[in-house]
């Protein structure tokens, strides 16, 4: 959401000059915001799903899709923007509706691209995801993987952005988009509550998508939505790995933003666009315990999708950004050289992390280590940039 910074100064600037008028005359410019923001509307799934959750043409126009999703509306053309987060192998993110979608050009018409049919929506290629890790904990369900992305329409090298049900003019990202889970129905899978919160971060070949319990009390902050430049490693902090398919318990993050140092708890502030690329950062978040994990092969969890086929790209595929906070396991792989060679690009990567005992001696690969383990899942050289 953050391209939207610069919208909202101008969107803002534009509702104070109406506020400024005779109340009796009618708006002079197209309104911002929407009469009830999007995170405050609340629908039963499915008996209440409206056709579309967002009615209003307002300055980003109309909502792209539509929230009413059924088997017509399940195929690879859908504008289907009801998601869910339900199970290691039930799933969905939020992805392009055409080829080359750059995130931030397009989040707020994004559509649900899911693991599982039923749910009306596209379905993730086969083969497309790389690796996931899926942990319960308390408070939320998040699941964090690697994706070859091009084959759910973003653009190669696109290092992405955030998603979430807010935005600079809270009619969300995207526009309109709903969120829903069985995760919290004690088993019976027909069972599903909105999700309110929720952050979903794409881009750089990977993921991170947190739905936050809708009856704990901190779901908001778990799920929070303004620190949109630090990507997954500060978000939803995680040890994922690309290959690994796996299903956990965990002990929660600290909130986004909240750090200890020196017994002293801190909270981060996301520097405003207007002051640069983020290039340090003044801490690492701590990756939480993970309990009774079971790993799955891909093809087991996916075979759902065996049957949607897109064509697959050509060369060899390899994430862009690779592995996070154990970043030395990696061993200057072809990936990491990548996401480094568009980091040194952005100007950006910098040593002031803890994660850089890079076991090479090649200082090209000390420095691509040290920008990975900044960024971890690292969505930032656009963020950076
Ligand atoms: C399926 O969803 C589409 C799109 O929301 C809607 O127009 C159509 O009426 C739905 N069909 C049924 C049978 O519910
Ligand atoms: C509910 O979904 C989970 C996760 O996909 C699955 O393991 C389980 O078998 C399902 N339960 C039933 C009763 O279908
Ligand atoms: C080496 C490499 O992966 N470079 C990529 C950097 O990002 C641009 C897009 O911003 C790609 O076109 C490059 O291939």
């Amino acid at each position: 959401m953050f391209p939207h910074a610069r919208f909202a100064a101008l969107a803002l600037a534009s509702v104070a000059l109406v506020k400024a008028q005779d109340p009796a005359a009618p708006p002079a410019a197209i309104a911002t915001f929407p009469t009830t923001p999007l995170a405050e509307k609340h629908f039963p799934y499915p008996s209440g799903i409206p056709y579309q959750a967002d009615t209003e043409n307002l300055i980003r126009g109309r909502q792209t899709g539509y929230n009413q999703c059924n088997s017509t509306t399940e195929n690879q053309n859908s504008l289907c923007q009801t998601a869910f987060v339900n199970a290691v192998d039930d799933f969905c993110l939020w992805a392009g509706n055409k080829p080359d979608s750059v995130v931030g050009d397009t989040e707020g018409e994004s559509v649900a691209w899911c693991t599982k049919p039923g749910h009306g929506t596209r379905l993730i290629p086969e083969g497309a995801i790389k690796g996931v890790q899926f942990i319960r904990t308390s408070d939320y369900l998040q699941v964090v993987g690697f994706i070859d992305q091009t084959r759910i329409n973003i653009k190669s090298g696109d290092w992405g952005g955030e998603l979430d049900p807010h935005g600079a003019d809270l009619r969300g990202n995207p526009l309109g988009g709903l969120m829903y889970s069985n995760g919290w129905s004690n088993g019976n899978n027909d069972s599903y509550v909105q999700v309110i919160e929720w952050h979903n971060f794409m881009g750089g070949d990977q993921f991170c998508m947190k739905v936050c319990d809708p009856s704990k009390p901190n779901a908001a902050r778990y799920c929070e939505h303004i620190l949109d430049r630090i990507g997954c490693a500060f978000n939803a902090p995680h040890d994922a790995q690309p290959n690994v398919f796996e299903y956990c318990q965990g002990d929660n993050q600290d909130f986004p933003g909240v750090y200890v140092e020196n017994g002293v708890t801190m909270t981060y502030t996301q520097p405003p666009e207007s002051l640069g690329p983020i290039t340090t950062m003044p801490y690492t978040a701590r990756v939480p315990a993970k309990s009774q994990c079971v790993t799955y092969e891909s093809a087991n969890l996916f075979a759902a999708i065996a049957t949607v086929s897109l064509p697959a790209p050509s060369g060899t595929w390899a994430p862009s950004g690779s592995v996070s906070g154990s970043a030395a396991a990696a061993t200057g792989t072809g990936s990491a050289a990548k996401g480094a060679s568009n980091a040194s690009r952005s100007g950006t990567g910098t040593g002031s992390t803890a994660n850089a005992e890079s076991t090479t001696n090649d200082a090209s690969v000390v420095a691509i280590s040290s920008f990975v383990s900044i960024m971890g899942v690292a969505f930032s050289a656009l963020f950076l940039s």
